[in-house]
């Protein structure tokens, strides 16, 4: 019999999947998506035939919890879970608004109430080269662009972190330019595997996390995946991000996982799965060729990196 999730993975915290669950979410992906990177290939005869049979294992919930990179709070990763644990992730509100026809403003409830949350689970892969399996709890961003109603000017989505020195004592710091900010083009934003995320292991975001509420795209560097969002603007320039500001030569706009396109200081052809031993091989798109490279046809990918 095999399991999808390994039983040394499964302790009292973190036993929040039924098989049900996870079956529906394994589905959704269409089996290649997710499992085709799998380092773990595992075989069985409990599995479906329209589900492959090999899945991903997850990365500990202790280690998605401990290990974290939230650079308003520190920039050492095992110590964000301590800096963050009194952050007031409540009340909330997520402004949308910008080239739109429905400007929306809505707290965390609204959100769990208009959006069918789902679980994903997605790889995760950081341009400092580990990566991570997450089972995020979230809802697709094309649900809410559908709700705000872009106009035809709308180009790019530009994503900002809340700024409060108060509460993310990094930003008293000047090296970036704070908030955090992050931008997808609008097609991107609108492909199905780009989520809100409100949770993680069944439960709601950590502080640590990016509570309550953060973007997740798989097939993009982690710096991606902006954490305390408070406003979505819909825009019609480029937006420029934390990163791109900091570093041009380093980090582009696109940021699409490659392992063929080195980031200046140090390869992308591999990278150290956290929990795991030795290194595996990075994936094109993080292993999600397959659903997002109509989004780059006709782009040059290491100009645009
Ligand atoms: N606001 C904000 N969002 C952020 C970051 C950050 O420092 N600040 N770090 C990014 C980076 S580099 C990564 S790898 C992921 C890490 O997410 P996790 O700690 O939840 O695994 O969050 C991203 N989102
Ligand atoms: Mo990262």
């Amino acid at each position: 019999m095999t399991k999808k999730i390994r039983s040394s993975e499964i302790t009292s915290e973190n036993v929040y999947l039924s098989r049900r669950n996870f079956m529906k979410s394994a589905a959704l992906f269409g089996g290649a998506a997710i499992l085709a990177a799998c380092t773990n290939v595992k075989t069985g005869d409990e599995i479906p035939t329209d589900v492959p049979n090999s899945t991903l294992d997850l990365t500990s919930l202790d280690n998605v919890t401990k290990y974290n990179n939230f650079y308003e709070f520190t920039t050492t990763k095992d110590e964000v879970h301590k800096l963050s644990k009194d952050f007031q992730s409540s009340p909330w509100q997520l402004k949308s608004g910008g080239l739109v026809n429905n400007p929306t403003t809505l707290g965390i409830d609204d959100f769990k109430s208009s959006f069918d949350i789902e679980e994903r689970i997605y790889r995760m892969r950081c341009v400092e080269g580990w990566s991570m399996v997450i089972p995020w709890l979230g809802f697709s961003l094309n649900s809410l662009i559908d709700l705000v109603e872009p106009k035809a000017e709308a180009k790019y989505l530009r994503f900002e972190t809340l700024y409060d020195p108060e509460e993310f004592p990094g930003q008293e710091t000047d090296y970036f330019k704070w908030p955090y900010v992050e931008g997808l083009t609008i097609e991107e934003a609108m492909n199905d595997l780009a989520i809100l995320s409100t949770g993680l292991y069944g439960n709601d975001l950590l502080p640590q996390n990016g509570a309550p509420i953060r973007l997740v795209v798989p097939w993009k560097y982690g710096f991606k995946s902006i954490k305390s969002i408070v406003k979505i603007d819909f825009v019609d320039v480029m937006p420029t991000s934390l990163w791109m500001a900091a570093a041009p030569n380093e980090y582009g706009f696109y940021a699409n996982v490659n392992p063929d396109v080195d980031h200046p200081r140090w390869s992308q052809t591999t990278e150290r799965r956290i929990g795991e031993g030795g290194r595996i091989a990075t994936q094109i798109f993080n292993g999600y060729e397959q659903e997002v490279s109509y989004l780059y046809n006709g782009l040059d990918l290491a100009k645009n990196f």
